[in-house]
C-alpha cells in the first residue's frame, strides 16, 4: 500500500544531494538548523528547495495570514555624524543645502496632519543631528503622545540611541527607560547592517558595533520593549557573514523572547558611496527570504519593506516565507527613493494593500505594532468596511 507523502515532502525525499537533504528532514522535523546548515543552503540550495521549504514553515505558523499595519513615519533629520557607505541619506558633509532638521512642533504638527484617520503606528528614525538629544526627543514623544495617546511610538535605532546616551552620559537602561516614560513603545530594526567586524568596518565603521546593537536591543527587552531586527544583504558580504548574523540575533531571541519581527533590507546602489555595488538579483532576495524564514525559527514574523524591494517583489516574497508586508506608510519616508528604489513616492491605500495579498491568495490581516490582530479582511471584506477607512 501507498502511503501518501506532501509535496514538501516529496521534495526532500527527491533531492538526490543528501547534504541539502539533511536540512529538508530537519526542517520538516521541526528541529533547529545549524550554521554551518545555513551556510550549506545558501551556497547550494536552489530557490524551489528554500522556497516550498519556507513556504511549509510559514504556513505551519501563520496559515495564509498576511499581516500589514497603517503606519507612518517621521524622519526627523537628514544630517548624520556618521558615514556609512551604503547611505544615500546622510547630507552632511555634502550637499548640506539638501538637508533637513525638525522641530519639536514640527514633529508634532506631522502627527496632527492624521487626526481622524485610523493610523495606529509612527516610526520615527533618521540621521544622528548632533544638536538633536536625548532631551528634545523626549519632547517629542511627549508631545505625540499628548496629542494622541493611542498612537504606538515605535522609534531609533541603536545608532541614534547609543549616541543620545552616550552625550547624555546615561547608560542603555537609564536612557531607554527614560525614553519610555516619555512614551516610546518600541523598537524598530535598523541600524544593525552586518553584524560581523570584518564587513561592518568596510561599509560602516564608525558607528555602533554588533555588541553595542544587540546591548541597546537586550537592554529594551528587560524593560518590557519589544523590538525588530534587519540585515542589509546583497552588497559585498559572503553567505557566512549573513548567517552570523542571524546567529548573533537567534542567540538574544533565545535570550529573550523579545523580537518580533526579522527584516531582510535589499541593498539599493544608488547615488552613495558604494554605487559601483551590483544589486541582488530577484531570485537572491527570494532566497534571502525563504532562508531567513528557516533559519529564524524563533522570529514569529519575517517582514518584507515593500517601499524597498518595490510593490511586486513584496508580493512575491509570500510565496518564500514571508508573512508581514509593513504598512500604508504614506509616502513619509525618504530612505529608499533616495537609494534608488523603483517606489519613488511609497504610499498604499489600505485597499491597495489589501488588493496586493488577496492577488496572491493569501488572507490580509490589519494589525498594531504588537501583532494584535485589528481586522482580517477575509472575515470582513473591504466593502463591509466604512469608506472613510479604506
Ligand atoms: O539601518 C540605508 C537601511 C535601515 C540603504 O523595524 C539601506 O519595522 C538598502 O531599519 N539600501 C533603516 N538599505 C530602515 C529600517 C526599517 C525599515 C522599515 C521597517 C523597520 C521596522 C525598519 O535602512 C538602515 C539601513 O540598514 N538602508 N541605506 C540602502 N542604500
Ligand atoms: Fe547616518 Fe543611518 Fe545614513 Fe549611517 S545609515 S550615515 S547612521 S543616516
Amino acid at each position: 500500500m501507498n502511503i501518501a507523502i506532501s509535496p514538501v515532502e516529496e521534495l526532500v525525499e527527491r533531492t538526490t544531494d543528501l547534504d541539502l537533504q539533511q536540512v529538508g528532514k530537519k526542517i520538516l522535523n521541526g528541529q533547529r538548523i545549524s550554521f554551518e546548515d545555513g551556510v550549506l543552503l545558501f551556497e547550494k540550495a536552489p530557490l524551489s528547495f528554500v522556497g516550498t521549504l519556507a513556504n511549509f514553515v510559514r504556513e505551519k505558523l501563520h496559515g495564509n495570514k498576511t499581516y500589514f499595519n497603517r503606519n507612518f513615519h517621521i524622519e526627523p533629520t537628514n544630517i548624520c555624524v556618521f558615514s556609512c557607505k551604503f547611505c544615500s541619506y546622510s547630507k552632511l558633509y555634502a550637499h548640506r543645502e539638501d538637508g533637513w532638521e525638525l522641530s519639536v512642533e514640527e514633529m508634532v504638527n506631522i502627527v496632527k496632519k492624521y487626526d481622524g484617520q485610523p493610523v495606529t503606528e509612527v516610526h520615527i528614525v533618521g540621521g544622528v543631528h548632533p544638536k538633536m538629544d536625548l532631551q528634545f526627543f523626549a519632547k517629542v514623544l511627549k508631545g505625540i503622545k499628548a496629542h494622541r495617546p493611542d498612537l504606538h511610538i515605535k522609534g531609533f535605532t541603536p545608532v541614534e540611541l547609543e549616541y543620545m546616551f552616550r552625550k547624555a552620559k546615561m547608560t542603555a537602561e537609564e536612557g531607554l527607560q527614560f525614553l519610555k516614560d516619555a512614551g516610546l513603545q518600541s523598537l524598530p530594526g535598523g541600524g544593525a547592517e552586518i553584524f560581523h567586524p570584518e564587513i561592518r568596518k568596510q561599509i560602516c565603521d564608525d558607528k555602533v558595533d554588533a555588541e553595542g546593537w544587540l546591548h541597546i536591543h537586550r537592554t529594551a527587552h528587560k524593560l518590557g520593549m519589544q523590538s525588530n531586527a534587519t540585515l542589509l544583504y546583497g552588497h559585498i558580504e559572503e553567505f557566512w557573514h549573513r548567517v552570523d548574523h542571524m546567529e548573533r540575533l537567534r542567540q538574544l531571541q533565545d535570550e529573550t523572547g523579545g523580537f518580533n519581527t526579522f527584516i531582510p533590507l535589499k541593498f539599493r546602489n544608488h547615488d552613495n558611496e558604494m554605487s559601483h555595488v551590483p544589486e541582488s538579483s530577484v531570485v537572491e532576495d527570494m532566497r534571502m527570504y525563504a532562508i531567513s524564514r528557516l533559519y529564524m525559527d524563533n522570529f514569529p514574523h519575517i517582514k518584507a519593506y515593500w517601499p524597498m524591494l518595490g510593490r511586486q517583489n513584496a508580493q512575491l516574497t509570500l510565496s518564500f516565507g514571508v508573512n508581514d508586508i509593513d504598512g500604508t506608510i504614506d509616502d513619509t519616508t525618504k530612505i529608499y527613493s533616495m537609494a534608488g528604489s523603483e517606489e519613488q513616492t511609497p504610499v498604499m491605500s489600505t485597499s491597495e494593500l489589501v488588493a496586493l495579498i488577496k492577488q496572491v491568495k493569501r488572507e490580509p490581516v490589519e494589525r498594531g505594532t504588537l501583532y494584535n490582530e485589528i481586522r482580517n479582511y477575509a472575515v470582513e471584506p473591504l466593502e463591509e468596511v466604512d469608506p472613510a477607512l479604506n
